[in-house]
């Protein structure tokens, strides 16, 4: 549960973020492979060196799904619910990569709004990060 605060918290960056999914999305991605090599193997379509374009492409997807969580902060089970489907059946993703893609995203993050980027709000992010997280990887067995 986000409280007020950190709800604020959350709209006020993802205000920033909004528009302007694909770029940072593909940075996600390129710090994510770049930090945890092991990451890439999910993405072998994606090429040993994946393209921009695919990168931001991909990066766009992963955000705009961020996007969507952000305006279901309350209801993230059902709002998610494909989207957990596909990461526990299909891709089988192991869930222990989540916290990898959450610390590159956080960094991120900093790295463009620095100083605007305030300990609460990363305090935030990270809480309401773990939440999607935990959604999307709560199918598997
Ligand atoms: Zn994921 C896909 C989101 C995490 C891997 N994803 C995906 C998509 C989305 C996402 C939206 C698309 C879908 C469709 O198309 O339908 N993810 C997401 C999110 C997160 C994630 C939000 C967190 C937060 N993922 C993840 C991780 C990993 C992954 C961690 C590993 C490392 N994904 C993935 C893959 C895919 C996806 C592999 C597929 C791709 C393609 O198809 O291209």
């Amino acid at each position: 549960m986000l409280s007020a605060q950190e709800r604020v918290h959350i709209a006020q960056v993802w205000d920033l973020i909004a528009g302007h999914e694909a770029p940072f999305g593909a940075e996600l991605l390129l710090r994510l492979f770049t930090a945890y090599p092991s990451t890439k193997t999910y993405f072998t379509h994606l090429g040993d060196s994946p393209d921009q374009a695919r990168l931001l492409s991909h990066g766009r997807r992963l955000l705009e799904a961020v996007g969507v969580a952000v305006q279901h902060v309350d209801n993230l089970r059902a709002a998610l619910s494909p989207l957990a489907d596909l990461h526990a059946h299909v891709l089988r993703v192991d869930p222990t990569n989540f916290p990898l893609l959450i610390q590159c995203f956080q960094v991120v993050l900093a790295s463009h709004l620095q100083g605007e980027f305030t300990v609460e709000m990363q305090a935030a992010w990270d809480k309401f990060l773990m939440g999607v997280a935990v959604v999307l990887t709560e199918k598997y067995r």
